[in-house]
């Protein structure tokens, strides 16, 4: 990995792209099980395709204090059953660090919580930067009809903690009701002392 300065585009094609990459990740549906409210209806999908929810493109850097990864993070339009489609989340590994996204292109939220239960959702629309604090882990929701296209910086050594997440889920679920996105409780939270 080169250790001199670089530059490189964020390419606007009909999909947005950078124009140097190292990593391409892509989720389906097959990678959330358990994660959408509507078990039914993500079944049912999942019968008829594996559809891709989300992709990311990493520029590669060493996973050190010091570094910022970087990249974009496109989350595809879509719904399971009433609920926009959306990332895995996750806690940082090293929870004291934090992140910034700057949205392109597209319309969503950006749900958050601490490990105490706090909550906040902030909404993306191109030009909004979102800065999340340390100790507070974030899912990226797609509520609009196009791509939700977000640029992400974080610290080389953050990691990723799914752990919690994967079993419980958010506190908040987005999901559409007569035709627009709304906040609502996830039945399956449990604050942290009834765990
Ligand atoms: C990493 C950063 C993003 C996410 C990406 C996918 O700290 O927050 O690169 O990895 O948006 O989300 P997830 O929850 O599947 O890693
Ligand atoms: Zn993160």
């Amino acid at each position: 990995m080169s250790d001199k300065p670089f530059t490189f585009d964020i390419v606007h094609q009909e999909k947005m792209i950078l124009s140097k990459y190292d990593n391409h990740i892509v989720r389906r549906l097959s990678a959330m099980k358990g994660q959408f409210s509507d078990a039914e209806a993500y079944e049912r999908m999942l019968a008829e395709k594996d559809r891709v929810l989300y992709e990311v493109y990493e520029v590669e850097r060493p996973k050190a204090t010091g570094e910022l990864l970087h990249g974009l993070s496109i989350v595809l339009s879509g719904k399971v059953g009433n609920e926009f489609n959306m990332t895995k989340g996750h806690f940082h590994s090293v929870i004291e660090t934090s992140e910034v996204y700057y949205c392109l292109r597209g319309v969503g939220y950006m749900v958050m919580e601490t490990p105490e239960g706090k909550w906040a959702v902030e909404p993306f629309k191109p030009q909004s930067v979102l800065y999340v604090p340390p100790r507070w882990a974030h899912r990226s929701i797609n509520t609009g009809e196009e791509d939700l296209v977000l640029f992400f910086v974080y610290p080389g050594n953050a990691g990723h903690d799914y752990g919690s997440i994967e079993k419980q889920g958010f506190r908040k679920l987005i999901v559409q009701k007569d035709g627009k996105p709304f906040i609502i409780d996830n039945p399956r939270w449990l604050p942290p002392e009834e765990r």
